[in-house]
């Protein structure tokens, strides 16, 4: 049950960037960047910097030999600026010396003349200066505006959502080899492989084929290294190709929290019509999302905010405009959940309003409006195998709610100074790339002649355990023990043409890509056991624990010497499989389609003790049932949970993100910005696997798990709201993510003044 890595971790084996032997003659790069959030470049100064000793040689935006261009999705990004900066942090250019100190010192001499412009900071100011990124974007279904007279009660609301430093444990880096022909290998903690080859290609002005990318391990990512790994092992590469020298570029802790992007802050208004008995007829919903300087992956995010819109529930009336909202912050980019937590943050704050006007609790309303099977997801997809009531059911018997709610309703009986809030959380997330041709991978597996195994996907490990997961889909296809097997590096040329490891699906598409090239090895294998056996069924004979069996009975022939006979008869014994997820479609003009595989369901169960004389709060527990299909391996699963509720709740409430008026992050170390520590999180983290959980598009019946259970995390922000209602009753609380303890007890004591709370 062991990950791959975790000897090597405990024992500070694993290597990481920084760790890698690099070659003899390597130079070191440093980033110089913006001071200004927005202003025109009259003249950048480079003299000084390239006179220090030591200093091979500065790099600017006119050093590029070919096209100056990194945006994945929209091509609307420098990869150093040319003659605008939109944000503080902006590279402008790269200085390579012979040693770190060196190039970080020249790059402080490096002189820069701007215009200064003003800067948009506010997603809805910058909505209403016609800032954006792209057109709105509009999902309907059925007739909102006829549906509001048939409500008994409408409401409409403000909700706030922060954003999140990604803190993955390894900040960016690359090394950069210049090789002989022209060639450029690539070593980066990148979570696409194939956006750093491109990319780097782009800029070069070179093939793609001359460019390689090896990728090891990362030292986390969490959506931080899906797009944003790529500038820095360029400019690496830049380096490298220019000087035809090896190139160490790694960025320490402050340069990475200020230059990289984040999980995008959104601003939003709803509306919400529902029955008196708290059946929600309809769902208004407009998203000012915080993009940043450039586009990125918003779009992308954005569609995952509008497909989550109604979490899990069926509502048969929606409306949802998306905005895109050009910013002169660092750009926003993937982030565990991908837009999917902002949308589902929402809809809850919607229910959360709904009950206080209804004077009901905000639970009734979650369970009368739950999915159930054959429900219509508001952009076509259907529910199927829904599994939302389920998980709502057992977490109410396994964890007696009722007894839990009348329990914390005498505690606040009992107490004046501290309360005690409980909130529920079903979450519902859809499962595949929402671009279609994204879901696609690859596997190259050989077998060599003494029985032991090579496996390369395009997965990248960056401690979710796929590497783990692909060995144990390997392991159980041939059945053989994992012992034998390697899980090699990512690497562009034994798998081309790679998505990124994201979207909670690495392990389906890759282990279902592993899954069809150990089939198409073993098919082979078993025709050459037949002919050894002389056996003229071969259906008759399969592989087991490393030995043939026929009709049941072991037969002498084991996996070895299968092995070595079936290469004698000159078998190949490797083969190259492709993977892509089959059944899904999106029409991007009608906004309709199956753009899931699949959808995770659950319910978390959330309890807070709050001190309502210092507004601090903990966690006392987070409970849940989860579908995680037939888990390929419980322990990694079950640490994914953990990880992704502690997360989601750090999102929520103490993590904050925040800027002064010039667009300068103010949160940009780890002193300054907190994460959940051991105290932070909750005290007991409890997540029961739902048993019949089936899903034909996971490996061997498995479940995605990454991005998930970040989601129960909202659950904190509205149990603590509840603690709060029990000390204030009659007041009405702003949504205001995060919901830090100097936030809460400002909210407890007096009105508020809005001016003094974060803005991102
Ligand atoms: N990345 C992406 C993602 O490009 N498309 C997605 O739908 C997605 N979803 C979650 C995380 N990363
Ligand atoms: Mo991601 S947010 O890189 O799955």
């Amino acid at each position: 049950m062991k990950s791959v890595d975790i000897e090597k971790h405990v024992r500070g084996e694993s290597q990481f960037i920084d760790d890698l032997a690099v070659p003899e003659g390597t130079l070191y790069a440093a980033v110089f960047d913006s001071k200004i959030a927005h202003g025109k470049i009259l003249s950048i100064d480079t003299d000084e910097a390239e006179s220090v000793p030591g200093v091979r040689i500065v790099l600017t935006a006119k050093d590029i030999p070919g096209t100056n261009q990194v945006g994945g999705i929209i091509p609307d990004e420098t990869l150093l600026a040319e003659d605008i900066v939109e944000f503080i942090g902006e590279p402008l250019g790269i200085v390579a010396a012979d040693s770190i100190e060196t190039a970080v010192m020249a790059a402080k001499k490096i002189k820069v003349d701007y215009k200064e412009l003003p800067g948009i900071f506010d997603p809805r100011e910058a909505f209403e200066q016609g800032s954006l990124i792209m057109p709105p974007r509009i999902f309907s279904f059925g007739s909102v505006d006829e549906a509001w007279s048939k409500c008994d009660v409408v409401l409409e609301g403000k909700v706030e959502s922060g954003g999140q430093e990604h803190v993955y444990l390894e900040t960016q880096g690359s090394i950069a080899i210049a090789e002989e022909g022209g060639k450029i290998k690539l070593l980066s903690a990148t979570q696409s492989p194939t956006t750093v080859q491109r990319t780097a290609a782009r800029i070069l002005g070179i093939e793609m084929s001359s460019i390689e990318v090896d990728v090891l391990r990362l030292g986390g990512a969490f959506g931080g290294k899906e797009d944003q790994a790529t500038h820095w092992a360029v400019m690496a590469a830049l380096a490298s190709f220019k000087l035809r020298k090896p190139v160490k570029l790694v960025l320490n802790r402050m340069d990475d929290i200020r230059m990289t992007g984040k999980r995008h802050p959104y601003s939003s208004d709803y509306k919400i019509g529902l029955t008196s008995e708290g059946k929600i007829l309809a769902f208004e919903a407009t998203y000012y999302q915080n993009a940043g300087a450039f586009a990125d992956l918003s779009p992308a995010i954005l569609d995952r905010t509008l497909f989550h819109a109604t979490n899990s529930y069926y509502v048969p009336n929606v409306r949802t405009t998306g905005i895109s909202c050009k910013t002169n912050l660092a750009p926003n980019t993937a982030f565990r959940g991908f837009g999917g937590p902002q949308g589902k943050f929402v809809m809850e704050a919607a229910i959360y309003k709904a009950a206080e006007k209804l004077g009901m609790e905000a639970t009734e309303i979650q369970r009368k409006n739950l999915l159930k099977e054959g429900d219509d997801f508001y952009y076509g997809q259907k529910a199927e195998q829904c599994n939302a009531g389920i998980c709502w059911t057992k977490a109410h018997e396994k964890y007696d709610v009722e007894k839990l709610k009348s329990e914390t309703d005498s505690f606040n009986k009992q107490n004046y100074r501290f309360k005690k809030g409980v909130a529920l959380m079903p979450i519902c997330f859809g499962i595949s790339f929402t671009n279609a041709f994204l879901n696609q991978a690859s596997a190259l597996v050989h077998v060599y002649t003494d029985g032991s195994i090579g496996v390369s996907t395009a997965a990248v490990e960056m401690g979710q355990g796929v590497n783990e997961k692909i060995k144990t889909a390997v392991s159980k296809t041939f059945s053989v023990s994992k012992d034998r097997i390697r899980i090699e590096t990512t690497n562009t040329t034994r798998n081309a043409n790679t998505s990124a490891t994201a979207a909670s699906s690495g392990a389906d598409l890759n282990g279902n890509a592993a899954i069809i090239a150990c089939k198409n090895i073993l098919e082979r294998l078993l025709k050459s056991a037949a002919e050894e056996l002389r056996v003229t069924n071969p259906p008759d004979l399969e592989l087991r624990d490393e030995a043939i069996y026929k009709n049941d009975k072991k037969t002498g022939l084991a996996w070895d010497e299968l092995i070595r006979l079936t290469y004698r008869k000159r078998v190949s014994l490797s083969s190259q499989a492709h993977y892509a997820t089959p059944d899904i479609y999106f029409n991007k003009e009608t906004n309709k389609g199956r753009p899931f595989a699949y959808h995770v369901y659950g319910t978390g169960i959330t309890s807070v003790t709050l001190d309502c004389l210092r507004g601090t709060y903990t966690i006392d527990f987070v409970k849940a049932v989860h579908d995680f299909g037939k888990s390929l391996n419980p322990l990694i699963d079950l640490g994914q949970a953990e990880g992704g509720i502690a997360q989601g709740i750090g999102w929520l409430t103490i993590e904050e993100v925040m800027h002064s008026d010039e667009g300068k992050l103010l949160s940009n170390s780890l002193s300054t910005y907190k994460v959940p520590d051991i105290y932070a999180a909750p005290k007991n983290i409890e997540v029961i696997f739902l048993e019949e959980s089936e899903n034909k598009y996971g490996p061997f019946n498995s479940k995605a798990i990454g991005e998930p259970p970040l989601m129960y995390g909202i659950g904190a922000y509205f149990a603590i709201l509840n603690a709060m209602k029990a000390f204030r009753p009659e007041k009405e609380f702003d949504i205001y993510a995060p919901i830090t303890p100097e936030k809460v007890l400002l909210s407890l004591y007096e009105k508020v003044d809005k001016k003094h709370l974060v803005k991102n």
